[in-house]
């Protein structure tokens, strides 16, 4: 069995797993509902062993340069206090630290490195190693896995703990394949721990 063994050096990354992009929300992800259980399984596993959490969030002005209104591609979604905004709330999140991500009107940022020094928090902790999970497949998380590997970071991918918008049908299948070829390690929940993802290794 090719079991993950954590310890010191590793942390939970959980991006962006806000209510408007739920079902139902403004920019709803289909079955974006789904990685809630796994990922308050991995936060009780992080947990269990004093490891720590960070959660992202979108976190944006009324007038962000992404929305329709300002020429962008999305529809108003995660304005800053507003209840689309929030974490969803099945989440246990206590203990998390929070990563607020385009915040200004002219910047937008897929990455939860982009512009809120993150890399650098993380190295001032000792994090080497990054779990990664959350919303959406092909936008922030691709651009999260990415950039932290950039960074320096090993990455395990929880697979079944992210969703894609696929505004095209496939997108969500090519930023797996983009994250993978990139270095991110595909693992999943088994038991008490995390496994590598042997189907989708094998596949890659
Ligand atoms: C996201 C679209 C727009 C995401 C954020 O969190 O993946 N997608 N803003
Ligand atoms: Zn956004």
């Amino acid at each position: 069995m090719s079991a993950i063994v954590l310890g010191g050096g590793d942390a939970l990354l959980i991006v962006d797993p806000q209510v408007d992009f739920l079902p139902g929300g403004s920019l709803g992800v289909p079955q974006g509902d789904a990685v809630l259980a796994p990922i308050n399984r991995l936060i009780d596993l992080y947990r269990a062993q004093a490891l720590p959490v960070y959660v992202s969030r979108d976190w944006h002005p009324a007038l962000h340069c992404s929305f329709a209104a300002q020429g962008g591609p999305w529809p108003v979604h995660c304005v800053a206090g507003s209840d689309g905004a929030r974490f969803a709330a099945a989440l246990q999140l206590d203990a998390a630290v929070v990563v607020s991500k385009a915040t200004t009107i002219e910047l937008d940022a897929y990455s939860a490195f982009n512009g809120t020094g993150l890399a650098d928090a993380l190295r001032a902790r000792g994090i080497r190693r990054l779990a990664v999970c959350g919303l959406a497949t092909d936008y922030c998380v691709l651009n999260t896995v990415v950039d932290g590997l950039a960074a320096g970071f090993e990455v395990l991918l929880v697979t079944e703990a992210i969703r894609a918008v696929d505004v095209t049908a496939g997108d969500g299948d090519r930023a797996l394949g983009r994250m993978l070829d990139s270095g991110a390690v595909p693992v999943q929940l088994s038991g008490a721990g995390l496994v590598a993802n042997l189907a989708i290794g094998a596949a890659a």
